[in-house]
């Protein structure tokens, strides 16, 4: 059964929006019609799509107000767009506010909207330890007519967090394989004036301070001292200025390079050895998964759920959470063992094909869209 499938979710930059977007173009390619109904164009959303309608939601500023009414405006954009395509369903990534402004938009409406809310770490890492949200965020997953976790930690800190009876099931998050997978970029190495012999290092976030950048520095100083490599540091955010300052007063800045938010990452990620992800919260780790896609081992931090998307020894390696010398000395074992190396590499690349394929973790969505759709 085709079906009409909203879709909310904070639009820019974030492993939540690329996901949210990314479902919603492989959906209407298996013939389901998409609305998205966001505040700005889902920043993946970068060509005409086939079955794809964007709904903006003008959220606007009235001096009256001291804060602009975003949820309400998606609320009612989300009744309204839902009455007039008739949408079947509508998919929120966050629990507050997406769920909660669907959970209005639906008693605005006298027809039957069903609810599908996905959780995504922040809403609940960040959100669930605010007191003054807590109740809110049960409400959100309680009314919600199903719920998904993007890792099986994420799904066991939402049920300490805010104790339900509500089912919550995990759905892993997946790559676009057609855009992830391993390019040649040889010219791009010298493009960034880097030598051949030269080993890269990547580090890809938002750059707030759950990332820990600070930890991916210092760790590549140490590694720098053992391995001639270079660091890339790609994405804006908060840290930047501090991690500018640490690899000054570290003495590497002629071996980082920060390139600020970039659009081609599977590029990036294809000239790279190795991914550094060392933050102290990460409910999945989407960016691992693109490394891997890609070939790239990663070394990671035993934090939420990015244990279950790195294998500690298999397709990289997990350390504590600030433990830069493990991070250090993983990392150095590594780069040096070229046999090992291709092995991390291409194991990673078979487990994202295995475990995390679009086409799987997409039917798994679609699967349970239709089981909801039948109660
Ligand atoms: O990591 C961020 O700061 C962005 C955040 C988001 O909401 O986009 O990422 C969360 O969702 C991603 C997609 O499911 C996950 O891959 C990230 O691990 C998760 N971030 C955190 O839990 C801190």
């Amino acid at each position: 059964m085709k079906l009409k499938i909203g879709i909310s979710c904070y639009p820019t930059v974030g492993g939540s929006g690329v996901i949210a977007t990314e479902l919603g173009k492989l959906l209407a390619e298996r013939g389901h019609e998409v609305h998205f109904i966001t505040s700005s164009v889902p920043f993946r959303l970068d060509r005409v799509y086939p079955n794809i309608y964007y709904h903006e939601v003008e959220v606007n500023q009235y001096s009256v107000f001291q804060y602009p009414p975003y949820d309400l405006t998606l609320a009612s954009k989300m009744a309204e767009v839902a009455k007039r395509q008739k949408l079947d369903l509508i998919h929120v990534h966050y629990a507050v506010p997406h769920a909660i402004c669907a959970i209005l938009a639906k008693q605005m409406l006298k027809q039957d909207l069903k609810i599908i809310t996905t959780l995504h770490g922040t809403d609940i890492t960040v959100l669930g330890y605010d007191r003054s949200l807590k109740d809110i965020i049960k409400f959100g997953i309680e009314q919600s007519d199903l719920v998904t976790a993007v890792s099986n930690d994420l799904v066991t800190q939402t049920r300490e967090l805010v104790p339900t009876d509500k089912s919550i099931s995990t759905v892993y998050n997946f790559i676009d394989e057609r855009v992830y997978m391993k390019q040649e970029v040889e010219e791009l190495k010298q493009h960034y004036h880097i030598a051949k012999d030269e080993r890269i290092i990547i580090h890809i976030s938002n750059f707030r301070p759950v990332k820990r950048i600070s930890d991916v520095v210092r760790s590549f100083a140490s590694i720098t001292k053992k391995v001639k490599s270079k660091l890339l540091l790609i994405g804006n955010g908060p840290e930047l200025a501090t991690a500018r300052q640490l690899v000054k007063d570290l003495e590497i800045e002629e071996n980082v390079l920060f390139l600020g938010n970039q659009k081609h990452i599977a590029e990036l990620l294809s000239m790279s050895d190795l991914m550094l992800l060392l933050s102290e919260k990460e409910s999945f780790g989407l960016v691992a998964l693109e490394a891997m896609a890609c070939g790239v081992p990663v070394i990671g931090t035993h934090a939420g759920g990015v244990p279950e998307v790195v294998v500690d020894g298999v397709t990289g390696y997990l350390c504590d959470v600030g433990d830069v010398e493990c991070v250090a000395r993983k990392a150095i074992g590594l780069l040096m063992d070229d046999a090992c190396h291709e092995a991390f590499s291409k194991r990673g690349m078979e487990r994202v094909q295995s475990v995390f394929h679009s086409k799987l973790i997409v039917s798994q969505y679609e699967k349970l869209y239709h089981q909801v759709m039948q109660e």
